[in-house]
């Protein structure tokens, strides 16, 4: 039976129990603790907070890096109540991968690190007795690993992680773990895509259930009032004079879902949808018919202490943030990120661009410094990469697009950030992920991948898999920065007019372009590193972009500063925040909010 995706939420039919808090938790380099019985209870443990990454709470380094497995357990009652329902354990999360046994059982193995997953425990359970459940997670990245890196042994056995990508590898228990209660038969998963017409709007659902009992559905307005409803598990619902949701100013609507048998409820589900449309015309993206142009970020789940803990305080500040400093969108930059986010981003009316962990896909821990050099590294003509990973990589655009598909924040699907282009090996493994998505969604939302800076016009194989081409370009910091600006603006406009002149006729983003600033750090004149070139390099970037009409979005990186690995390049992390990692401005953020105020949401339309 199809695994249901759904967020978790307590209705009529339905209950919801955390089992956030501390929890037991160890390390297991040596591989034993399965022979050794951690299923039922783990030994020596100590105690860990769920949700959170475990890297940052230890004072030992050992510890911090640690690579390879290691657990998490705690104990929970299911009260007899429930009994006759179905009992899942939702894991929002576990990175990378991880193996469940419930009560000594193994009952289900989840690899991505980043997407939510259940297992039904309804014959494991004890009811109205302590069930243990215990979580082998392990955090080795490989070439068939989203994200992808290498796993290095020291000379007496230790590993490390060695990440393809520029963000710390952390790794646990990230976001929330639920028991969710459903009824027997169950509603499993609904869609809807929306069409509109004059003032009307019109969704097309589809609800799947479990059995064969009738489903109705039920549109309530932000009043409370019935504005459509609709029997079956398909249908139409209509709505004269719909409020539609649009940037910055978000409308939800309560879909409310039931399986009923005449008058009794079987089971129930409620959401918040907005109504809206995307769609790629030429080189205009349109929501609701309208082109709208992109202001924001590429972003990352990462805060002091929790890492990439799920923290709904410091998402909470971002979104005032994002919206103090003129911002309407953001990229889940390198990962989908937690489903609590999605939904602020519906609620304040944000635009998404939804990214899977396809990240690392150039076989170089400095691939973001390499590329500008035109370095390649062959990485999909590893045959691995075409079978496994290309497998993994299906199976997490499967879980993103039946997660986030109802979102009307989203607006588009990134499939892989800066992977290798400029080999034909990775033609045919495109075609498979692009058509996928493009089956998989029923709004047909664009699809796009981030381009490195070696995917040129003349190089690039893959760009024309994309509905909008999304740039990642460093003209000013990887390549001819400082005193060289000015040669960076004309390699720069070289680039843009070998675009132009191929005539795509497509829209144009750049997800990325940003300098490391240390925040404090003044200089006149301006030095890289400095405020003061922060604000000169982002002017820059600014001209270039104003003088192509097919630019239709501007996403810097990043929106703060975040953990990285430690290395030559890095100073405590990455430093290319317009905020600071506790979300305070630098200089460049008074001068964006100057800049975004003044460019309307339909800039150049
Ligand atoms: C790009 C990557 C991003 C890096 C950024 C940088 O997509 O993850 O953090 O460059 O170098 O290569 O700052």
């Amino acid at each position: 039976m199809k695994q249901s995706m759904l967020y978790p939420r307590t209705t009529r039919t339905r209950r919801v129990a955390d089992l956030c808090g501390m929890w037991d938790f160890r390390f297991d380099p040596q591989g034993c603790g399965e022979s050794e019985g951690w299923q039922n209870g783990i030994p020596d443990a100590l105690k860990m907070v769920v949700p959170a990454s475990f890297n940052d709470f230890f004072t030992d380094k050992q510890s911090r890096e640690y690579t390879g497995d290691f657990w998490y357990s705690t104990k929970f009652i299911v009260p007899a109540e429930w009994k006759g329902g179905h009992v899942d354990l939702r894991f929002d999360a576990a990175t990378h991968r991880a193996d469940v046994f419930v009560n000594g059982r193994k009952l289900a193995f989840h690899e991505g690190g980043f997407l939510p997953f259940t297992v039904r425990i309804d014959d494991a359970v004890k009811w109205n007795e302590e069930n243990i459940v215990s979580v082998r997670l392990n955090n080795e990245l490989s070439h068939q690993t989203l994200p992808a890196g290498t796993t290095r042994t020291f000379s007496d056995g230790t590993k490390i992680s060695k990440p393809y990508f520029d963000f710390f590898n952390y790794a646990g228990l990230q976001r929330p773990v639920r028991l969710v209660v459903t009824p027997q038969e169950e509603i499993l998963d609904f869609t809807v895509n929306h069409k509109i017409s004059g003032a009307g709007a019109q969704t097309d659902y589809e609800v799947e259930t479990s059995g064969n009992h009738d489903v109705h559905v039920s549109v309530f307005d932000e009043d409370g009032n019935l504005a459509a409803e609709c029997d079956g598990k398909r249908g139409a619902l209509k709505i004269d004079n719909a409020r539609l949701w649009n940037v910055l100013d978000a409308y939800l609507y309560t879909f409310c879902i039931t399986i009923h048998d005449g008058g009794e409820i079987i089971d129930e589900y409620i959401e918040q949808i907005g109504i809206r449309t995307v769609e790629v015309r030429g080189t205009d993206i349109l929501v609701n018919g309208k082109s709208v142009y992109l202001k924001g970020f590429g972003k990352h789940e990462d805060f002091f202490v929790r890492g990439r803990g799920l923290d709904l305080a410091v998402a909470k500040r971002d979104f005032e943030l994002m919206k103090w400093i003129g911002a309407n969108s953001f990229r889940t930059s390198h990962y989908p990120y937690s489903e609590e986010i999605l939904q602020m981003a519906d609620r304040e009316g944000f635009l998404v661009i939804d990214e899977i962990a396809a990240v690392g896909f150039f076989a170089s821990i400095l691939n973001f410094m390499e590329a500008s050099t035109g370095k390649t590294s062959a990485f999909f003509d590893d045959e691995a990469v075409q079978t496994k990973t290309k497998e993994n990589h299906k199976a997490a655009l499967r879980e993103l697009i039946q997660r986030d598909k109802n979102h009307a924040c989203v607006i588009a699907w990134s499939l892989l950030n800066e992977p290798e282009t400029t080999n034909e090996a990775a033609v045919p493994y495109f075609h498979e992920i692009f058509s996928l998505a493009h089956e998989l969604d029923v709004q047909k939302r664009p699809r796009t991948f981030a381009l490195i800076m070696n995917s040129m016009p003349d190089t690039c194989k893959c760009y024309s898999f994309c509905d909008f081409i999304s740039l990642n370009r460093y003209y000013g910091w990887y390549m001819s920065g400082g005193y060289e600006i000015r040669d960076a603006k004309e390699k720069f406009i070289a680039e843009m007019n070998a675009w132009r002149d191929l005539k795509l006729d497509k829209p144009f983003i750049f997800t990325e372009f940003g300098a490391d600033t240390a925040a404090g750090m003044h200089k006149l004149p301006s030095v890289m590193w400095s405020e003061e070139y922060q604000e000169e390099y982002l002017k820059m970037q600014f001209e270039v972009f104003d003088s192509y009409d097919f630019v239709k979005g501007e996403q810097i990186w990043n929106f703060a500063d975040f953990q990285t690995v430690e290395g030559i390049m890095r100073v405590d992390g990455n430093k290319k925040g317009v905020f600071t990692r506790d979300r305070q401005p630098k200089a460049a953020a008074y001068m964006l909010r100057r800049r975004w105020e003044n460019l309307k949401t339909d800039y150049k339309s």
